[in-house]
């Protein structure tokens, strides 16, 4: 049975893999997992086909036999509990990992996410202007905690694993604000995870997807 995975029929980034099916990707291909990709129109992830596998009509979507899951975490952490390769064995550091997880997703995205909301969404706002500067204090913020954790190591807590992969997937967001070149340890942190084989693959995947579909006729 091969997985399937759904992703934007034309990713709004033009393929700089920020679309959060390259996590989903990414993950699979650390654990050397085949997968194939179902693409998806805006107007077809409303329709019913696409709610009954992802109730708020988005991508990413996981498809393993008789097995659908949305939300890239779950998805992310079902992929590592199956296969041997992002979560370490050991209880404690495996539970110590699927921390990292959710304090990826629930600690330090949230921010990011305000800054993508203020600037593209909310940026014609005439409040938007006044706004950005708090967001990006509040990132800092963040980030600030973030490093001091990290420190020297080159992962969060030991071996690479799903934490690093979806903290590093976050952080990827921020690139192009140039907050996190202001933190050259996560800096770093970010450049390490983006050199990983799986995620070159993963990254050279969607990009290949991408264009395939941007292809005029
Ligand atoms: N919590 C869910 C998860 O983690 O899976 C969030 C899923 C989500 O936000 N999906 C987005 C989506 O389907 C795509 S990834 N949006 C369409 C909709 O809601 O109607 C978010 C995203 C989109 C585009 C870019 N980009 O172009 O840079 C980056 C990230």
């Amino acid at each position: 049975m091969t997985i399937t995975i759904t992703a934007f029929e034309r990713s709004p980034d033009g393929g700089k893999g920020l679309a959060r099916d390259t996590r989903v990707r990414w993950a699979l291909e650390e654990v050397g997992q085949p997968y194939a990709v179902r693409a998806v129109s805006f107007p077809a992830m409303k329709q019913p086909a696409h709610l009954a596998l992802h109730p708020f009509g988005q991508i990413p979507t996981f498809e393993d036999g008789d097995l659908a899951l949305f939300e890239t975490g779950a998805i992310v952490f079902h992929i590592a509990d199956r296969h041997p390769g992002l979560l370490p064995r050991e209880p404690n550091a495996r539970a110590r990992a699927i921390t990292w997880m959710f304090a990826a997703l629930n600690t330090v995205e949230p921010p990011i996410l305000d800054l993508v909301t203020v600037r593209i969404v909310e940026g014609d706002k005439p409040w938007a202007e006044a706004r950005l500067p708090l967001v990006r204090d509040r990132i800092r913020d963040r980030l600030a905690q973030l490093s001091a954790r990290l420190a020297d190591a080159e992962w969060l807590d030991g071996p690479f694993t799903a934490g690093d992969l979806l903290m590093a997937s976050v952080l990827i967001r921020l690139k192009i604000s140039g907050i996190l070149n202001e933190f050259p340890s996560l800096a770093a942190y970010v450049a390490r995870a983006e050199a990983r084989p799986a995620y070159q693959r993963a990254f050279a995947a969607q990009l290949a997807f991408f264009t395939a579909n941007a292809a005029p006729g």
